[in-house]
């Protein structure tokens, strides 16, 4: 890499060491980050009631019946913690590239259903996974969600002219009729016991109509792929990521205790090879634990986070203190407020770098939410072989 004067739309231009070229390729989740994607908070909604959607909002919450286009105060605030975000990794010579927003705020269709808005491209995390020189678009499981793929067009089509060697791929689109969704759990009245019940036997909202995941549901640790079966994602969309992945070997995850499984990234954090930190209260069942165990992975249990809720207007528990992002082995971005989880980190060896993100979790998550690695250096590493 060269030092180069660059002006990609959006970037600052700066005499960072970025890269020039692009490559798409990113293994795991540590490996040293040189060029990443950062979402945006432009037009982002809440959404309107919708089976995906409804379940998971409490019956207390604040959100419940609220929904449309988010304040543009909070928008403009969520944007100038997200461009400091960037700064914070551009300063750190890692490229950032930007969505582009679509207008979330309008109605959308397909032939099955209709929707009053859309979301928003905060997340990108949730929508785009890349797994070494391939990026993937998530099928995703809300119906508010189904178009979100469109804000990274620009990006990804850009990565393919660019990278002769990348991958472009997108998964099946769903139908997302009503018969992806089980009618019992979208009553009010469902209790969290009832719901504690079916997360531990495996029952979650969505049904096995056809494949459904979300991309932050996957964890990716070089030959070995984690995924998280819960609300967004269904067997069908892990038997879809085996057979996608064959040189992979995918497997299948559960967290009892977590009421509202969405996402593996507040629950299951990877921080080098050999260290993950799982959230106590969501900890991997003792049959689950075998294959990090035989290979000598530790699982520690994650601080508590500093909060006792989250901010208001957001769908996400309190344990968006571990959606942690990893710059390298010894590196980590962790929100500033969060300082009991940064002790943590800091006790377990790594430099922690603490970033301002707490008023923008209502966008759709913190500092993993947020991103998408483009590139990570190194290659498929095994870090099970004993399976
Ligand atoms: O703990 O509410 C957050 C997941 C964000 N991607 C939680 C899950």
């Amino acid at each position: 890499m060269s030092k180069t004067t660059l002006s990609w739309k959006g970037n600052l231009k700066n005499n960072f060491s970025y890269m020039k070229n692009t490559i798409v390729n990113s293994w795991n989740e540590w490996d040293p980050l040189k060029h990443v994607i950062v979402g945006r908070a432009d037009n982002c909604c809440i959404p309107a009631p919708e089976p995906a959607v409804d379940v998971k909002i409490p019956p207390d919450s604040v959100m419940k019946g609220k929904h449309g286009r988010r304040t543009q105060d909070s928008i403009d605030k969520a944007n100038e913690l997200l461009d400091k975000f960037v700064k914070t990794l551009e300063c750190r010579d890692i490229r950032v590239d930007r969505p582009t927003p679509l207008k979330f705020d309008e109605k959308i269709s397909t032939p099955d259903w209709k929707a009053e808005h859309m979301f928003g491209c905060m997340p990108s995390r949730d929508v785009i996974i890349t797994v070494g020189k391939e990026m993937l678009e998530a099928t995703m499981s809300f119906r508010c969600r189904w178009f979100e793929y469109l804000a990274y067009r620009p990006l990804i089509q850009q990565y393919f002219m660019e990278d002769p060697g990348m991958k472009h791929e997108s998964a099946p689109k769903p139908r997302l009729t009503d018969k992806d969704y089980h009618k019992n759990y979208l009553s009010d009245k469902v209790s969290i016991e009832q719901r504690l019940e079916w997360a531990e036997k495996k029952y979650f909202v969505t049904t096995e109509e056809e494949p459904l995941f979300d991309a932050a549901d996957i964890l990716r640790f070089g030959k070995d792929l984690i995924v998280q079966h819960g609300f967004t994602t269904n067997l069908k969309g892990i038997d879809w990521l085996k057979r996608h992945f064959p040189d992979h070997r995918v497997h299948t995850v559960n967290f009892p205790g977590d009421p509202y499984p969405i996402h593996i990234d507040a629950t299951f954090t990877p921080i080098k090879p050999g260290l993950i930190l799982n959230n106590p209260q969501r900890k991997l069942p003792k049959e689950q634990r075998k294959l990090f165990e035989d290979n000598g992975w530790e699982i520690v249990y994650a601080a508590q986070p500093a909060h006792n809720s989250p901010p208001p207007l957001t769908y996400y528990s309190i344990w968006l203190s571990m959606n942690i992002l990893v710059l390298d082995p010894k590196t980590v971005c962790v929100e500033k407020s969060e300082v009991y989880q940064a002790e943590q980190l800091d006790k377990l060896g790594m430099e922690v770098l603490p970033v301002d993100f707490r008023e923008a979790y209502g966008f759709g998550g913190s500092l993993h939410c947020s991103t998408t690695d483009v590139y990570r250096e190194g290659k498929m590493e095994d870090y099970f072989p004993k399976q």
